[in-house]
């Protein structure tokens, strides 16, 4: 029922922070391109193997000086993987601590999503993946995320060679949807999500042009080639989006959905980052994905906030002068001057500037030395840990319930379902 809104707002209140008056609105009416970097990590970025960097291209863009790129951004998801990435990011709604949120809740649910938040005030709004719509009932949530359009595996060439795990390989699904993205009336709001740097990190003999890394370990050594060869897809649509002029007009944004390499990979890991031991700690900080928002003109820089995937949607709405205080979003503006800057992750640990908590043990954030808290720290922990409870367990309750059918913000109309359809005709 809608007053089980009620403890939300009281907690979205006291918890979500101001935008900042250098940044907002700096973005309006441009373009928008989402890049999903597939499985990336942020230790990848500067990263070299053999002395050659992984990713030249993204660490160009990294260090570009109208890039704001963040060093302290946190991966959130849970067992939904890319799902809970999109979820976050397009609703500022945390994934479900268990299963899919996209995939249970993406059908029926109402939501105020990035898509229909943006179709209302004029963008036209696309999403594009290389893999069957169906996968994480993509062609149902993206409905009621309010995408106009869908370009799905089916609207791109097919040919046996062109695939290569999960569906489409980058470089040729980037060339594939400039073809679309030419099309799209501007401005737009448009979402790419690679795929080939995807576990088990497989590509055809041509298209390897990096050394793999040698830990022995063969679900890890393989990553470092993948990563590279979308870091190379991520040049070549960089080309044309230079070519076309398109860079002029477009705020582009780049995120890495979650980790490639699992905890269960600590020897290999602790290899890749030249260390003896692998903490808990470590694998915590292990979880930093990037997250740049290039545009020309935009002071860009090294930005070291705390943050996550569930920050990403109200940052992005007040760079683009959408205000968005009347709406349920657990995230904060990565550019407020005054953050909590707590990341939840979806299991209850957290990492903060001062301390990381994983399964109850403190570490100092800045060196990763275990804590042992004094009564004045254990209040501090407790009142951020409870934080983090409540937040995920509010966010859980408005999934659950379906408890944005019973309140719609002021200039928001609800999204109707059935103005969309996806489907590829041929011809
Ligand atoms: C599939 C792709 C992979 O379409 O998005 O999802 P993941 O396995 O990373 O959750
Ligand atoms: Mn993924």
């Amino acid at each position: 029922k809608a007053s089980d809104l009620d403890d939300v707002f009281s907690f979205l209140k006291k918890n979500r922070s101001k935008a900042n008056i250098e940044y907002y609105g700096k973005a309006k009416g441009k373009n928008v391109f989402i890049i999903h970097l597939e499985s990336f990590q942020q230790f990848l970025i500067d990263y070299k193997v053999d002395g050659k960097e992984v990713t030249p291209n993204l660490n160009k863009f990294y260090h570009n000086q109208n890039t704001i790129s963040f060093d302290n951004f946190y991966h959130q998801v849970a067992q939904g993987k890319t799902s809970d990435a999109e979820m976050m990011l397009e609703n500022s709604l945390f994934g479900l601590p268990e299963g899919s949120a996209m995939v249970t809740y993406g059908t029926q649910n109402t939501y105020q999503a990035a898509p229909a938040i943006l179709a209302q005030r004029g963008y036209s709004t696309a999403a594009f993946h290389g893999d069957v719509p169906s996968f994480w009932n993509r062609d149902n949530a993206y409905k009621s995320w309010g995408y106009q359009y869908f370009f799905d595996s089916n609207y791109y060439t097919e040919k046996p060679s062109y695939s290569v795990g999960y569906g489409l390989k980058d470089k040729i699904f980037f060339k594939d949807a400039a073809k679309y993205i030419q099309q799209l009336p501007q401005p737009f709001y448009a979402k790419l999500i690679t795929l080939t740097n995807h576990y088990p990190y497989e590509l055809d003999k041509q298209n390897v042009s990096f050394p793999a890394t040698k830990t022995g370990d063969n679900t890890v050594d393989p990553y470092v080639q993948t990563a590279h060869y979308l870091d190379q897809a991520f040049g070549e649509f960089l080309n044309y989006l230079t070519k076309t002029g398109l860079i002029k007009n477009s705020m582009i944004v780049l995120y890495g959905d979650h980790y490639g390499i699992s905890n269960n990979h600590r020897p290999a890991i602790a290899q890749l980052l030249h260390k003896q031991t692998i903490t808990s700690y470590d694998l915590a900080q292990f979880q930093k994905v990037p997250f740049m928002i290039h545009m020309q003109g935009l002071k860009g820089g090294i930005n070291h906030t705390y943050g996550g995937e569930i920050d990403v949607l109200p940052t992005l709405l007040h760079l683009l002068g959408v205000k968005d205080d009347n709406t349920v979003q657990f995230g904060n503006d990565l550019l407020s001057k005054k953050r909590n800057q707590i990341v939840a992750f979806r299991n209850g640990d957290f990492v903060s500037p001062k301390y990381t908590v994983v399964s109850g043990t403190v570490y100092n954030t800045k060196t990763g030395a275990v804590i042992t808290p004094n009564a004045k720290q254990q209040a501090q922990i407790k009142k951020m840990q409870n934080h983090v409870t409540t937040e995920l367990s509010l966010s859980d309750k408005v999934v659950l319930g379906d408890l944005l059918r019973f309140y719609t913000p002021k200039g928001f109309t609800k999204v109707n379902k059935k103005e969309y359809s996806y489907k590829y005709a041929d011809g």
